[in-house]
């Protein structure tokens, strides 16, 4: 009905085109009022008032919930850190980066553990063993023959949930099943992603028939580490903060001090070696980085 009122997500931008779904699942080609100064993001929750042949008007982006920079995508709430049992080897280095990074921008993590139809690689296996025992959630998935694929659905709920994970761990594959009909959209994100120039520039959002979007696009990479401060780090290692409450100093960085209740939860076998090893590596980096900030 032209010129009713409605609250619906952002899809895409394209153009200053804003591709917006109403709560009935209609799409509304918008534009956004020409006085509103702010930016569409893809995500961003907006009212919209409607015009001839399922064109609207936005007229206010409602607060964002999160925001993540690159591509700009609003009101995520759930990252899928996708890893393989093998082929790519995983690596915990990687994953504890993206499990900081989600945690920092406020997202929940679900660690994916895809091609379960290999034999795991050792590190594969490690994670399974230890993750979800630190409160993590974690399935096991095959592209290949379907396992996990509809748990992987229902735990992205009502929410919208991006991916993350090594090139070749299978995120395209597992979209392509959750996603049957757009399975040729994602074909070609694939391959821009091949290329390498276009992958940040546009968000997409796909509906899921069972409820959730989710987006065709990393987020954010392993490779970046939010700006944080050296006392920081340890908040995002979940399983250090009981030991923690034993450390002699209140503001114990858990590497050099002595009686350190993190390092004698290591000594015990409570924390897994590699994980404090993790930790003291991004530490330096975190302690690094710091310096170019002042
Ligand atoms: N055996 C097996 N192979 C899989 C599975 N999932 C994906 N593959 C294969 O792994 C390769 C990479 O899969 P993609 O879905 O393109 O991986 P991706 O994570 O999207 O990779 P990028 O787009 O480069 O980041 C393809 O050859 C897939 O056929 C799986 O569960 N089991
Ligand atoms: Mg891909
Ligand atoms: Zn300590």
């Amino acid at each position: 009905m032209t010129g009713s009122r409605g609250e619906g997500l952002v899809l895409k931008s394209l153009s200053g085109f804003h591709y917006v779904q109403a709560s009935d699942g209609e799409v509304y080609e918008c534009r956004l009022r020409g006085k509103i100064r702010a930016r569409v993001l893809t995500g961003d929750q907006v009212v919209y008032t409607t015009l001839e042949n399922n064109r609207g008007v936005i007229e206010e982006i409602l607060p964002r919930s999160t925001q993540l920079y690159r591509p700009p995508i609003a009101n995520v709430s759930m990252l899928f850190i996708v890893l393989a049992y093998a082929r790519p080897r995983p690596s915990l280095m990687a994953l504890d980066r993206l499990l900081i990074m989600a945690e920092w921008h406020g997202l929940e993590s679900c660690i994916v553990m895809n091609k379960s139809d290999l034999t795991p690689e050792p590190e594969a296996v490690s994670i399974i063993e230890y993750y979800p025992q630190i409160g993590y959630q974690l399935l096991q998935t095959s592209a290949l023959n379907g396992q996990g694929v509809e748990e992987l659905t229902g735990v992205v709920g009502n929410s919208i949930a991006v991916l993350a994970g090594p090139s070749g761990a299978g995120k395209s594959s597992l979209l392509n099943l959750m996603l049957p009909d757009v399975s040729l959209e994602i074909q070609e994100v694939s391959r821009k992603l091949g290329r390498g120039r276009h992958t940040t520039r546009h968000a997409e959002l796909f509906s899921l028939h069972e409820g959730g979007w989710i987006a065709d696009t990393p987020g954010f990479s392993a490779l970046e580490l939010p700006r944080m401060k050296r006392e920081e780090l340890a908040m995002h290692f979940i399983e250090f903060q009981e030991p923690a409450s034993g450390c002699r100093f209140a503001d114990c960085l858990h590497h050099q001090e002595r009686d350190c209740g993190v390092k004698e939860a290591v000594n015990r076998g409570e924390i897994a070696s590699f994980r404090y090893e993790n930790y003291v590596s991004i530490l330096g980096e975190v302690i690094e980085k710091e310096r170019s900030y002042q």
